[in-house]
């Protein structure tokens, strides 16, 4: 059974990787409006739906274990980039805060003896890892690319061999 405190705090999780899912699919709508992103538009739906399925791993765990599952409201994420540095800039600030939060839920787990959580929480640190590291190796590709509009239609072309996890 959860305690009402890890419940609550895998709840504020439910809720963020629900955000994660909308930043990812606000990303794909402004990517698929510009011309020659649809690889990069691809990528952030697919980004999308992964984090809905993030969302409802954790909802089905919480239910498991005797909690509730509550589908939490949700702030408009930001629609519009400056450049397509500042989409994916935004796309490792927002994965490394998921993965600080993933970080704390495992902490509370350990101190609060709550094994099955701990145990359920090592497939989120393995999912955070990959995906922080995806996030900084297409920062690091669009730094070297800079303006190059060669590099920028390959990156674009190139973009679904670096999706991270499942
Ligand atoms: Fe939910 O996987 Fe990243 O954020």
């Amino acid at each position: 059974m959860l305690s009402k405190t890890m419940q609550d705090a895998l709840n504020k999780q439910v809720q963020m990787e629900a955000e994660s899912s909308q930043a990812y699919l606000a990303m794909a709508s402004w990517a698929d409006i510009q011309p020659g992103l649809q690889g990069v538009a691809a990528f952030f739906y697919k980004q999308a739906d992964e984090e809905r399925m993030h969302m409802l791993k954790l909802m089905g765990f919480i239910n498991e274990r005797g909690g509730f599952a509550m589908v939490p409201p949700l702030e408009q994420p930001i629609l519009t980039f400056r450049s397509l540095q500042s989409a994916f800039a935004e796309f490792l600030k927002h994965e490394i805060k998921v993965s600080n939060s993933i970080n704390d839920i495992v902490h509370l787990s350990l101190s609060e003896k709550d094994y099955a959580t701990h145990n359920f929480l090592q497939w989120y640190v393995t999912e955070q890892m990959e995906e922080e590291r995806t996030a900084r190796t297409l920062n690091e590709k669009l730094e070297l690319i800079g303006e190059d509009k060669s590099g920028l239609y390959l990156f674009d072309r190139d973009i679904m061999a670096y999706r991270g996890g499942e």
